[in-house]
């Protein structure tokens, strides 16, 4: 797996922790800070105890989110269109950015994993695209 990101319009992102000595740790996220868009939504995905489970599979037209994985592990796949990679997110405070126009998908669920995303607007289903060939047709048009 690999430990730098080098798809298009994705990195990593280490939150500020506060460890509370035995009594626990706070991770922080704040706008502009550690996360590089204003915050409009938060949601997390739980359940996920299909090993075979495969989400994603879409890209945004123009929605930012930075997801992490706040307990257990997962498989993201980052796709620019020319690049493609795949990054295990395990730590709690380590997120992965995902720009737009990124196709993305999550998979290898561990029985316990939540997944947190952070995005920079509400839910909008215009924004998806939701077919892979849509997809590069929608990046070679924008070259
Ligand atoms: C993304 C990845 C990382 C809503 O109605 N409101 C919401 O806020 C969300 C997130 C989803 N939905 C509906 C849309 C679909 O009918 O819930 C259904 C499942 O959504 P989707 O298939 O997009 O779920 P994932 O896990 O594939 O993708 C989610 C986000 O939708 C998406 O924006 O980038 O997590």
């Amino acid at each position: 797996m690999d430990d730098e990101i080098i798809v298009k319009n994705a990195r990593f992102i280490k939150l500020q922790t506060i460890v509370d000595g035995i009594d626990g740790t706070i991770a922080v996220a704040e706008n502009f800070n550690h996360i590089p868009f204003e915050i409009h939504r938060a949601y997390y995905i739980y359940n996920l105890g299909n090993p075979k489970a495969v989400r994603g599979k879409h890209a945004h037209k123009k929605l930012e989110q930075v997801l992490f994985c706040i307990n257990g592990s997962c498989e993201i796949g980052l796709d620019d269109g020319e690049n493609q990679q795949a990054v295990i997110l395990d730590k709690p405070n380590i997120g992965v950015y995902l720009g737009a126009e990124l196709w993305h998908t999550m998979k290898k669920f561990s029985d316990n994993c939540i997944l947190l995303v952070l995005a920079s607007d509400v839910y909008n289903e215009k924004d998806y695209i939701r077919c892979y060939d849509e997809f590069t047709d929608y990046i070679s048009r924008k070259k």
